[in-house]
């Protein structure tokens, strides 16, 4: 049982609608760029904050060979359509760290126009942000140091000390899913994984393969690393890293 969630959901009628609704509401943007594209011959992507999952206004998108545009209230770049292929995106705005995002055009449309990009961090803060696509629903974020604490959904959203947080659990696709601590310690051991929360109340639900999930990691206030999953995952569980003497280590 996924207690945690459940808390913040008193009544059965809340229950049932808050997840439809905002899934409905990502439906809704992707359905909204469908017929911009076709109708306006234009591309769209969005940008939303990995912390808050709101969308950021006012951001500088420099799109390599095309032009410069500015994101709107709904923290949309729009653009004129581009042939098949892949184009870059410089994404740019005070209070967050500068980011590339990759635009991948295939069958004339973009595959996945989302973006998560993450404010700014102290130098010691850590932060992981997992996305991935509409399916399966609910994945989630898992971070453990070792002899200490495990961040998720299910246990201290907000650590007791207040030194690292659970600060946004996704459960209707597409995430982001992000996790920030204070600081790391030197000489401490972390481990970064990801379930499929989905599967494991729904055997029938999506497998985690098709996830297509993405996992970005800042330290030093910018984006040290990123992973794709990789097509072999067994189980419902994607282990993506570990930290040791502070380094990150792929798995
Ligand atoms: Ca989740």
């Amino acid at each position: 049982m996924k207690n945690f969630k459940f808390h913040f959901l008193v009544a059965i009628l809340i229950i049932s609608i808050l997840p439809a609704f905002s899934q409905h509401k990502k439906m809704d943007q992707i359905m909204e760029d469908v017929f911009q594209e076709r109708d306006n011959n234009v591309f769209t992507i969005r940008f939303f904050d990995a912390v808050t999952g709101d969308p950021v206004e006012g951001a500088e998108i420099m799109i390599q060979n095309i032009g410069t545009f500015t994101t709107d209230s709904a923290g949309r770049a729009i653009f004129p359509r581009q042939p098949d292929g892949f184009l870059k995106a410089i994404f740019k705005k005070k209070g967050y760290i500068s980011a590339i995002a990759e635009i991948d055009v295939a069958a004339e449309t973009i595959l996945r126009n989302r973006y998560y990009v993450s404010p700014t961090l102290n130098i010691d803060q850590f932060r992981v942000v997992l996305s991935w696509d509409q399916q399966p629903e609910d994945l989630d974020a898992h971070f453990v140091k070792e002899n200490s604490y495990h961040i998720s959904y299910r246990n201290t959203r907000v650590l007791n000390d207040g030194s690292g947080q659970l600060d946004r659990d996704d459960m209707d696709g597409y995430g982001p899913e992000t996790i920030t601590v204070a600081q790391l310690s030197p000489d401490a051991n972390y481990l970064f994984f990801v379930k499929n929360y989905s599967a494991e109340i729904n055997p029938s639900a999506p497998s985690i393969n098709s996830s297509k999930a993405t996992v970005w990691v800042f330290g030093n206030n910018k984006l040290i690393n990123t992973f794709h999953i990789p097509s072999n995952v067994t189980g419902d569980t994607w282990p993506v890293f570990k930290i040791v003497q502070g380094q990150v280590i792929p798995l």
